[in-house]
C-alpha cells in the first residue's frame, strides 16, 4: 500500500504536474479524499508563477483580497496582504505558507521535470518518466503545469553572438539583478515589460526599450492595504467569494451593466475618469460590451489614447506609444505605476521595431534598422508559449500510442478544457478551452480543482476506474468555444490568446470567454446529468484505489 506521505513511492493514485497554484489545491484535495498522490514540481520551491517571474516590479493585476484560495475560511481570515496589489514576493510568502499550512510539501519532489506521460492501456495507468530517471505509475495524471510557464525567447538571428548577460523575465534569477551603471536593452511590452521597464530604469544607466505592438496600459494605483479595506472583505468573504465564482472575470469589479453605446458622452467620459482615477484593469468592465461592441470599444480605447499624449512629454514618442491597430483588451490589457512616464526619463530610449527591425543581435548589442545598439545586458520580455506550450513539453501518448502533440497540431482539443478524447484519466488544471486566462486564476484553478475531486470521488464511490471524453463531445465544446470567441473582438488582435506569438503555432483562440459564472454552471450541469460526454468505465479488479494514510 502506497502511503501519502511517500514522496517516492513509484505507483500512486494520482500525479499532480506542478506545485503552483493549481498544482497545491489539487494535491490538497486529492489527499482529502484518501488518494495517493505524487506531485512533482521543476522548480526547488512551490509558486509556479510566482515562483519563476521574479523580474522588478513583478505584480498581480488582480486585487490581493480576490487574488488568493476561498478553500480553507481560516486560511482568508489570518491571511495579512500588505498591499492592494500584491508583489510578486509577497504571492510567493504565501503559496509557501499555503504548502506548510496544509503539510503539502510530503508529497512534493522539487527540481524534477516530468518528460513524459504515456497510457497504459493494458493496466489503465499512466506511466510517467522524470528527467531524473524516475518512473512513476498512476491511475490519474493531473497537468497542473500552468498557462503561462513556457517561457520564450525568440530565435533572433545572431543570439549566441550577443557577449553581454541576458535575462527572461519568466526566468529571473533568484538573488536578483543589479542594473546599476549598465546600459540595457527589453525587448517586449507587454505585462512583463511594462512593469519591469520603469523599475529597470530607475537603476541602470540607459535602457532602450524595443517595442513591437504598442500595449493598452492602466495605472494600476496601488497603495499599501488599508484596515477598512481589507476588513470590508474580510467580513463578508463568504458572499464575496460567491460573488466572484458566478460573475463574467471572477472579479468582483462593479461592472457597469449597459452598453457604451447607451449613455451620454458625458457619462461615458465620466466613467472612464472614475475608473482610470481608481487604477487598475477593471477599467474594462466600465461597459458591458466594451469587448463585444467595436463602436463601445473604441470609446474606450480613444480615452486611453489621450492620456497617453498627456503622460508622454515627447508627441512623437508618444505617438508610438499609442496602440491603434487593435481593440483594447484583446491583448491583454495591462497594469502599471508610471509606465509611460518612464519614456519622459533622460536615460530611456523607445525604439518601435516595426519602422526599424531587429535585423541581429551582435557581440555588443542590437543591430535594428541599420543602427547597432551597445548594451551590456538584454532582457527578453517576450512572453511564453501560452496554455499549450507547458502542456505539448511533456511527450503525452495516449491510447494507440496516438501523441497529444499530434492531436493538437491544428490547435488545442479539450472537452471543458479538462480533458482531451482518447487520453483516459489525463486532466488539465485551467487547460485550453476553459477561463483560464481571461479569469482571476484562483478561482479558476479552485473550481477544476473542486470539480475535478468530485468527480473522482464519484468514480470511487461507484467502483469506476476509466473516464475519457467522447470525441464527439469534445468536437461541441471546441465549436461553442469558437463560437463564444467570434462574437467578441478578441480575434481582431495578434495575440497570444490566439497563438499569435509563436510562428507557426494554429491561430486559434484558446481560452473560453463564455464566463466563469456560465462556465461553472455548464461544468456543473454535465456532472449532475452522470457526466454527460464522458464515458465512465467499470474498476477491472477489486481495490482500485488505494488508500492514503
Ligand atoms: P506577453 O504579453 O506575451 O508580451 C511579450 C512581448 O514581447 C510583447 O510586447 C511582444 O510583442 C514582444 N515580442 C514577442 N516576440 C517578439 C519578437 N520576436 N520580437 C520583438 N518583440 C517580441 O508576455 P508578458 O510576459 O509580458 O506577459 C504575459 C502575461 O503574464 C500577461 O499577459 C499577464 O497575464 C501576466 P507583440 O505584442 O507580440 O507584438
Amino acid at each position: 500500500m502506497t502511503s501519502a506521505t511517500d514522496k517516492n513511492a513509484s505507483t500512486v493514485d494520482a500525479i499532480v504536474v506542478g506545485a503552483g497554484f493549481a498544482g497545491l489545491y489539487m494535491t490538497h484535495r486529492l489527499r482529502g479524499l484518501g488518494l495517493s498522490v505524487r506531485t512533482i514540481e521543476a522548480g526547488s520551491g512551490v509558486g509556479g508563477t510566482w515562483y519563476w517571474n521574479r523580474y522588478p516590479g513583478a505584480r498581480c493585476d488582480t486585487e490581493s483580497m480576490q487574488y488568493s484560495f476561498s478553500f480553507s475560511p481560516e486560511l482568508q481570515q489570518e491571511w495579512h496582504w500588505p498591499e492592494k496589489f500584491s508583489a510578486q514576493p509577497d504571492i510567493l510568502k504565501y503559496a509557501n505558507h499555503v504548502a506548510d499550512r496544509f503539510d503539502l510539501r510530503r508529497n512534493i519532489t522539487f527540481n524534477t521535470l516530468v518528460t513524459s506521460a504515456v497510457y497504459d492501456e493494458g493496466d489503465d495507468r499512466w506511466a510517467i518518466r522524470t528527467n531524473t530517471g524516475e518512473d512513476i505509475r498512476a491511475r490519474f495524471c493531473i497537468m497542473a503545469t500552468g498557462c503561462l510557464s513556457n517561457a520564450r525567447v525568440p530565435d533572433f538571428k545572431g543570439l549566441s553572438d550577443f557577449k553581454g548577460t541576458t535575462y527572461h523575465t519568466g526566468h529571473w534569477p533568484h538573488e536578483g539583478v543589479d542594473f546599476t551603471g549598465k546600459r540595457v536593452a527589453v525587448i517586449g511590452t507587454g505585462s512583463s515589460g511594462i512593469q519591469s521597464i520603469p523599475e529597470i530604469a530607475k537603476q541602470a544607466a540607459h535602457v532602450t526599450v524595443f517595442q513591437r505592438t504598442p500595449n493598452y496600459s492602466i495605472p494600476a494605483r496601488n497603495h499599501p492595504m488599508t484596515p477598512d479595506h481589507e476588513q470590508l472583505w474580510k467580513s463578508d468573504y463568504d458572499a464575496r467569494r460567491e460573488m466572484q465564482r458566478q460573475s463574467r472575470t471572477g472579479i468582483v469589479n462593479n461592472l457597469n451593466d449597459v452598453s457604451a453605446m447607451a449613455v451620454s458622452d458625458a457619462d461615458r467620459q465620466n466613467q472612464y475618469t472614475s475608473r482610470w482615477a481608481t487604477g487598475g484593469t477593471t477599467f474594462m468592465a466600465s461597459f458591458n460590451d466594451l469587448v463585444t461592441n467595436k463602436e463601445s470599444n473604441d470609446t474606450a480605447a480613444e480615452f486611453v489614447r489621450q492620456r497617453i499624449a498627456e503622460l508622454v512629454r515627447d508627441p512623437d514618442v508618444a505617438a508610438r506609444l499609442t496602440p491603434r491597430d487593435y481593440p483594447i483588451g484583446t491583448k491583454r490589457i495591462c497594469a502599471d505605476t508610471h509606465y509611460f512616464e518612464t519614456f519622459n526619463r533622460d536615460n530611456v530610449t523607445l525604439v518601435d521595431i516595426r519602422e526599424a527591425p531587429i535585423e541581429e543581435l551582435v557581440t555588443g548589442g542590437i543591430v535594428a534598422g541599420g543602427k547597432t545598439y551597445n548594451v551590456d545586458s538584454i532582457v527578453f520580455a517576450t512572453g511564453f508559449d501560452a496554455l499549450t506550450g507547458a502542456l505539448l513539453k511533456v511527450d503525452i501518448k495516449g491510447r494507440g500510442g496516438e501523441s497529444l502533440r499530434v492531436k493538437w497540431e491544428a490547435g488545442p482539443r479539450a472537452y471543458l478544457g479538462l480533458a482531451t478524447a482518447g487520453f483516459p484519466n489525463l486532466f488539465m488544471i485551467t487547460g485550453p478551452g476553459s477561463p483560464s486566462v481571461l479569469s482571476n486564476m484562483i478561482v479558476s484553478i479552485e473550481q477544476h480543482v473542486d470539480w475535478l475531486t468530485d468527480c473522482i470521488g464519484h468514480m470511487r464511490a461507484r467502483q469506476l476506474h476509466v473516464i475519457e471524453p467522447t470525441r464527439e463531445a469534445e468536437d461541441a465544446w471546441v465549436e461553442h468555444v469558437n463560437r463564444a470567441a467570434n462574437r467578441t473582438l478578441y480575434p481582431r488582435a495578434a495575440s497570444w490568446y490566439m497563438g499569435a506569438n509563436i510562428p507557426g503555432k494554429p491561430r486559434v483562440f484558446m481560452p473560453y470567454i463564455g464566463g466563469v459564472g456560465r462556465y461553472r454552471q455548464e461544468c456543473a450541469d454535465i456532472a449532475a446529468k452522470d457526466y454527460e460526454g464522458f464515458r465512465l468505465a467499470p474498476s477491472s479488479r477489486a481495490g482500485a484505489f488505494q488508500a492514503a494514510d
